[in-house]
């Protein structure tokens, strides 16, 4: 189904770029149909010439950029358009591959470049792109014109899925009243969410990169796949590089085993002294025509491991590992998803200061740059996919299992080079007690494995181990748990027998390991109670303190991770049940620790020296 790679853009001797950051003009179609841009075709002129627009920045959530709650919590299509002129010499010679790429947006988007459609992509969180060097070439209009049209609606076969209701009864709604009904926890923010750039590289590339890795003794074997294309027949030639510059192995094969003596392996934070380690591999394609010159280079960062699990364990370069870490989102003030490095880098600082190791993605692909971040600094990775609310009935229907089986494809092909990533997610509690759940989990899972075969799949449960019926397919069993939080709220004396009593009955019936992927309770920052009551600092401290002990008999036997739900308060839809969204950071939204970040730093750095 994905025909071409999608390789991170890096500048090289032979690829330029250009980031188109920065303010947009944006509108949102509030036409009764939502579909008046179209209608009236937009794309086809300036966004000015067909109506009021406004600043935007890229990349960013609309919702909280300005002071409209109507355009807050806005459903349809939304219009950017950005202007930009294209370096002569990349159209000059006819040479030249010009490739507009997309972060991210959410959730379906159309692409226009000078009014002409060179794309539409379906889904957020993933990057797309489209060759627009014959377009330029037909239209060299300058300035050259990206419109983009983002919708955030959420069907039944999106994923996530949901649904829009509308409200027909005149005496309760506005005529023309709907809702976009979601079934996950967090804000569905919108607009253009991650870096859109134009990049350069000769006709004749290098489309695809696929690196696998091992060792054996002081021995790194490097597997890898080098996909050209284009017109003219081309020799590759790979070279390995360490850290320090020094090429360490080299091959002239656009496929082989590099092997690397001495080798260096890619270990986590805090089990090892050099955590992250990186070498470069650099890929050079020349023309092996004498009448034709041209050379591409792409430099790929690889990190050197293995991954495997057992009944019991989950090894990384065959050592047991340990996930103590957290659950993020990509969720901030303002921005609200857009991709920000002050909070990233904020993030990554944090996570140190815990003596966190690990994360998971929850619910849905980061972005490129934080996944790089997590290669360098050793955090170990569960990859999640967007499958995130699948509950309904009808979305287990075959063109939402097909769709999420293309979401897969995309998701590792974006994400299977990076060391960090030890595990594929393809779903956050699936109700997976349903009867046809069985054969969608089953078929999602294969399916990423045939795409990867070196990694284990699994995907997140809140369901009990007698009704699930995905257990059988996972490598590890994935729990998130809520007792003394959603079951008996504030008695934290039934933690011990309830969440072991879980833990006892799942590794027994499948006898696979298991990683808390979720605990965790609600703190307003600042509230306060002794004895404690459910949603105070104390409160919140206690209960994960409840857990950690349970944890404790059970890491050595079959427990191989604990995630805390959530590394920071994050914006939710409104509800009656959340205060300004969702309270179970142990930062607040702003990245201040609440009294629990002390007690979780205090076991991270504690487990960290055992491990
Ligand atoms: C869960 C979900 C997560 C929620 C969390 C909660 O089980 O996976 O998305 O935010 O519980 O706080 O309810």
């Amino acid at each position: 189904l994905l025909d071409t790679g999608m390789l991170f853009p890096r500048e090289s001797s032979s690829r330029e770029l250009k980031e188109l950051n920065g303010l947009w003009a944006f509108r949102a179609d509030r036409s009764p149909s939502r579909n008046q841009g179209f209608q009236e075709a937009w794309y086809k002129s300036r966004l000015a010439e067909t109506g009021p627009v406004i600043d935007m920045p890229v990349p960013a959530s609309y919702n909280d950029i300005t002071q409209d709650p109507t355009l807050r919590d806005f459903i349809g299509w939304v219009w950017y358009e950005r202007e930009v002129v294209i370096p002569a010499h990349w159209i000059a010679d006819g040479g030249t591959r010009v490739v507009l790429r997309v972060g991210s947006a959410h959730y379906y988007s159309v692409v226009w470049v000078n009014g002409v459609k060179v794309t539409e992509h379906e889904g957020g969180h993933l990057p797309f792109e489209a060759e627009i060097d014959s377009v330029l070439q037909e239209n060299p209009t300058v300035p050259c014109r990206i419109t983009i049209a983002v919708n955030n609606t959420l069907t039944l076969q999106s994923l996530p899925p949901g649904s829009i209701q509308y409200m027909n009864d005149r005496t309760m709604y506005p005529d023309g009243y709907f809702v976009q009904t979601i079934n996950f926890d967090f804000f569905n923010y919108a607009g253009i969410h991650r870096p859109v750039l134009l990049y350069t590289t000769p006709k004749t590339y290098v489309d695809d990169i696929t690196v696998v890795t091992d060792f054996l003794d002081n021995t790194g074997l490097v597997r890898y796949n080098v996909s050209v294309r284009g017109a003219t027949t081309a020799s590759v030639k790979v070279t390995f590089i360490d850290k320090e510059g020094h090429s360490v192995a080299s091959s002239n094969e656009p496929s082989g085993v590099l092997k690397v003596t001495d080798v260096k392996l890619w270990w986590p934070y805090l089990m090892h002294e050099n955590p992250g380690y990186l070498y470069s591999m650099e890929v050079r394609l020349v023309a092996d025509a004498e009448e034709s010159s041209f050379e591409d280079v792409y430099t790929l960062p690889v990190g050197i491991r293995t991954v495997k699990v057992t009944s019991t364990q989950f090894l990384i370069n065959n050592e047991p590992f340990y996930f103590h870490g957290v659950n993020k989102h990509e969720d901030a003030d303002i921005r609200g998803k857009g991709l920000d490095w002050p909070l990233i880098v904020k993030d990554f600082n944090l996570m140190k200061w815990l003596g966190a190791n690990s994360l998971r993605t929850s619910h849905y692909p980061y972005a490129e740059e934080f996944m790089q971040m997590c290669d360098r600094h050793g955090f170990v990775v569960i990859d999640e996919s967007p499958g995130v609310g699948i509950v309904d009935f009808n979305s287990f229907g075959n063109v939402s299992l097909a769709h999420h089986q293309d979401v897969m494809g995309e998701l590792v092909r974006r994400d299977k080079n990076h060391p960090s990533v030890v595990m594929w997610s393809v779903a956050n509690e699936p109700f997976s007690v349903l009867p046809q759940s069985e054969y969608y989990l089953k078929t999602v899972i294969q399916h990423t494995k045939d795409l990867d075969p070196t990694r284990p799949v699994t995907y997140i449960t809140i369901m009990n181990y007698k009704d699930d019926l995905g257990g059988p397919y996972v490598d590890v069993i994935c729990l998130n748990s809520y007792y003394a939080w959603y079951f008996d709220p504030g008695h934290l004396e039934v933690v011990p027998f309830q969440l072991s009593n879980e833990h006892e009955n799942w590794y027994n019936k499948y006898k696979k390991p298991i990683i808390q992927t979720e605990y965790g309770a609600g703190a307003v920052a600042g509230l306060h109670s002794d004895p404690p009551v459910i949603f105070t600092e104390e409160f919140q401290k206690d209960f994960l303190q409840s857990y950690h002990e349970v944890f404790d008999k059970e890491r050595g036997r079959f427990l191989v991770g604990e995630l805390v739900w959530n590394f920071a308060d994050f914006m939710t839809k409104q509800t009656f049940y959340r205060v300004v969204g969702n309270k179970k950071g142990i930062f607040t939204r702003q990245r201040q620790p609440k009294a629990a970040a002390f007690t979780l730093k205090e076991r991270y750095w504690k487990l960290a020296k055992k491990t």
